[in-house]
């Protein structure tokens, strides 16, 4: 069952499929790339899990800051980062977020409150706590939002930062991507709770479990959170049930051991897929509709690709540039 649509204009909820087809080609072409050696580094899809970024940013403000993890490409896009400063970073070229020297794992925008992607599993947690503290002190009504998966929640920095926030009622989200797995670990695996959820309760703040594949039931619970957080009464944790659709990291010849019926089972709950059906239903798109908002999405792919591929190589004389040591 898809959640009712809210109460958004119809450009809005289109905008919203546009954000999470552009998310799902992003990737197609970096993971396509990342396989045919165009791309260096490590590549972590989202595929599958791109209503959670969508629906979060939904509700959220130019000047509230998120975090984002390994798996940062969704987060960027639906904060609205440059699609050609993000590709290029993943080529590796001057013109990249990071000047090319950090790739997929590395790319932040402070211009759009995109504070960065983050290669330490729960290192963003403690990040955006402390952006969360600047949001209070500041007082101009902004949240801080972060992205984190299931994973991360078992690590310390995760109970740390909500004991604090909860402590402080700093203007927060914790978003929990439960997409089952850490690496290949099934979660089960990994703690006893069937709702990460519940563990809110433990620092007194509301757990929220949602459909994480819907992008509007994300959305409803992230702007129910954002309320809370911009009237002062401190951090929500959601947790949103989904699945990623790739193995844990684009690699050639390496087989995903996950259950592949499950898999399938989880396609079948496709968020894009859904969302497209729930519009239709509404009479807010047609088949000419989605032709043009899936040409717009991969003429700015192609444009990404080719502003990429132009672009220089840093230089050896350039590496140690940005680069800080206390
Ligand atoms: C501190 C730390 N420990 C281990 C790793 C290796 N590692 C990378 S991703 C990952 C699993 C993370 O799982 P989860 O938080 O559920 O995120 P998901 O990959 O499922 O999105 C691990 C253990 C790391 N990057 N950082
Ligand atoms: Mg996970």
């Amino acid at each position: 069952m898809q959640t009712r649509s809210p109460n958004l204009p119809p450009d809005t909820q289109r905008e919203m499929l546009r954000r999470m087809l552009t998310i799902r080609r992003f990737e197609e072409r970096a993971s396509a790339d990342y396989l045919a050696g165009k791309i260096y580094g490590v590549v972590h899809c989202y595929i599958g899990e791109e209503a959670v970024a969508v629906g979060v940013c939904g509700a959220l403000e130019r000047g509230d800051r998120i975090i984002s993890t390994h798996r940062g490409h969704g987060h960027c896009i639906a904060k609205g980062a440059d699609l050609g400063r993000m590709m290029a970073e993943l080529y590796g070229r001057q013109t990249g977020y990071c000047k090319g020297k950090g790739g997929s794992m590395h790319i932040a925008d402070f211009g759009i409150g995109m504070l960065g992607a983050n290669g330490i599993v729960a290192g963003g947690i403690a990040i955006v706590t402390g952006a969360g503290l600047a949001a209070q002190m500041e007082g101009k009504g902004s949240v801080a939002v972060s992205f984190f998966g299931d994973g991360a929640s078992n690590a310390g920095p995760f109970h740390e930062c909500l004991n604090i926030a909860a402590t402080w009622k700093l203007p927060m989200l914790y978003v929990c991507e439960n997409n089952l797995y850490a690496a290949q670990t099934a979660a089960a695996a990994t703690h006893a709770l069937s709702d990460i959820a519940a563990r809110a309760a433990g620092y007194g703040i509301p757990g929220v479990v949602v459909d994480g594949n819907d992008v509007f039931a994300v959305y409803q619970a992230a702007n129910r959170a954002v309320d809370r957080a911009r009237s002062g009464d401190g951090p929500t944790l959601i947790e949103c049930k989904t699945y990623r659709w790739r193995a844990h990291t684009e690699r050639r010849g390496q087989p995903d051991p996950r259950d592949q019926q499950e898999l399938e089972v989880w396609k079948g709950r496709d968020p894009i897929a859904r969302l497209e059906r729930q519009l239709r239903e509404q009479g807010d798109l047609d088949d000419s509709g989605l032709q043009t908002i899936e040409r717009d999405v991969v003429t700015a792919l192609d444009a990404a690709v080719a502003f990429a591929e132009a672009s220089p190589f840093p230089t050896p004389e350039r590496a140690t540039d940005d680069v800080f040591s206390a």
